[in-house]
């Protein structure tokens, strides 16, 4: 562990650390961030109200409306010459949502990411090539200062370039790679059109996260990669990556940093918290930064909460892999379902590919759904009456697990379009 004292300790005073926090980081937005005085005043909340974590649910929810109205620094506690960092995410319309650091603020993000690096299986003196996206993106450089900050030697490719990935992977010796899961798979199949094994290669982790992913997706990935595939998560509006990462001891949830970041999960609908274990909506107050503190920040990303212990010895809880966002939710003929679960289903039918991509179409007041798969090389091989027959088997499996109706289409493999970040899992035409 890259901090034992503090991962380990007993949830009594952790507990009483994160109140600590929360009122210091309550008090610090009241006095600083015109937003959250105002908003806490329409609530009838001052800092002083808030005397349990539990206390944490009277305080305004913060979403991402609230960062778009303040474009770009207006919610920013520090004085602007404190600043040394911003980063930014882009909007699917219009302008950006701003984040900033201050110095320390780069120090505890540094922290937490060789935390998270450390609890994914690395040491100091072990090599990393880093394949997340250096820029506005907080994967890259998050991932850059926690890898130095731990002792690793980082090679900075950013992505892309897939070819030159495999080579540096193997010159370099690298330990691990970090990069998306959909990025790692673009990363075997580079390898072996170079005709290299990616298995013959000295990496033997992979931190995987940015985007959602499933067990069965780990599976195919360890297997084809001869790694352990460890998932983190973040985002830029709390840190940026390595506020939660999975043990690779257990790989079996991700732990969240809680000693800096308070976590709820409530009813995405109501607000509401939820009973532990329930699944729901995660929502996040910062405890410890300075520039750009925020108070429960509503993520739009589902999952559940376990406090059962975990053999790694962490006491920090752990939130479930997440199963994807409420936005990327699509609701078919009144069927809420989750690009996340089809892939389940996919990854499950051996003779197809692990890429695929998801379409929905409005025709007169039905939906119609698309799900674009690729033919590995032996089916293809077979000829168009296998390749049918494991379309219909795609159909009727969608159709039992997840109950909606589809149109399959398996393509030659390489014709569903390949990301070097995030995956687009899902286009969806009715929005047009
Ligand atoms: O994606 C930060 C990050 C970089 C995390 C590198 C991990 C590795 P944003 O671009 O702000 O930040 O996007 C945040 O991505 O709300 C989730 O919906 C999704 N996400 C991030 N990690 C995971 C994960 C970075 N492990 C949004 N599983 C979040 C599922 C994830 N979804």
């Amino acid at each position: 562990m890259f901090e034992p004292d503090k991962e380990t300790l007993p949830r009594e005073e952790l507990e009483a650390l994160q109140l600590h926090r929360l009122q210091t980081t309550v008090e610090r937005c009241y006095a600083t961030v015109k937003h959250y005085r105002q908003s806490m005043d329409e609530l009838g909340v001052k800092p002083v109200h808030i005397q349990s974590l539990a206390d944490v649910r009277h305080l305004p929810f913060t979403k991402k409306e609230h960062l778009r109205q303040n474009y770009p620094f207006g919610l920013f506690s520090t004085p602007m010459s404190q600043v040394v960092r911003v980063h930014a995410s882009s909007g699917t319309t219009g302008k950006p949502t701003v984040v900033g650091y201050s110095r320390r603020d780069i120090k505890t993000w540094a922290k937490l990411m060789a935390r998270s690096l450390a609890a994914s299986g690395l040491r100091p003196g072990d090599r990393i090539q880093n394949a997340y996206g250096y820029g506005l993106f907080t994967g890259g450089l998050g991932f850059h200062y926690g890898a130095e900050e731990l002792g690793l030697m980082v090679t900075p490719i950013s992505g892309g370039q897939s070819r030159k990935q495999i080579m540096l992977l193997k010159d370099f010796e690298a330990d691990a790679l970090a990069c998306t899961p959909s990025y790692a798979l673009n990363l075997v199949e580079a390898a072996e059109e170079m005709g290299v094994d990616f298995k013959s290669l000295p990496v033997r982790v992979g931190i995987f996260g940015a985007e959602p992913w499933t067990n069965e997706m780990r599976f195919e990935l360890e297997s084809r990669m001869g790694i352990d595939a460890v998932d983190v998560y973040g985002l830029s509006e709390l840190i940026g990556p390595g506020v939660s990462n999975e043990c690779v001891e257990a790989k079996n949830g991700l732990h969240v940093w809680e000693d800096h970041f308070l976590v709820e999960c409530v009813d995405s609908d109501t607000g509401e918290p939820l009973p532990a274990g329930e699944e729901g909506e995660l929502v996040f107050t910062s405890l410890t930064k300075e520039t750009f503190p925020i108070l429960r920040y509503a993520t739009r990303d589902i999952s559940r909460l376990e406090y059962a212990p975990c053999k790694c010895g962490r006491t920090h809880v752990r939130m479930r892999k997440p199963a994807g966002r409420t936005d990327d939710m699509l609701i078919i003929r009144g069927v809420n379902v989750f690009p996340s679960q089809v892939e389940e289903v996919l990854m499950r039918i051996e003779t197809l590919g692990p890429f695929y991509q998801i379409e929905v179409f409005r025709e007169g007041s039905m939906d119609r759904v698309v799900i674009n798969v690729e033919a590995s090389q032996p089916l293809y091989e077979k000829g168009a009456e296998s390749i049918n027959r494991v379309g219909e088997h795609v159909k009727r499996d969608i159709k039992e697990f997840i109950g909606i109706s589809s149109h399959v289409i398996v393509k030659k493999l390489g014709e569903v379009p390949r990301s070097q970040g995030k995956a687009v899992r899902v286009i969806d035409h009715r929005k047009k």
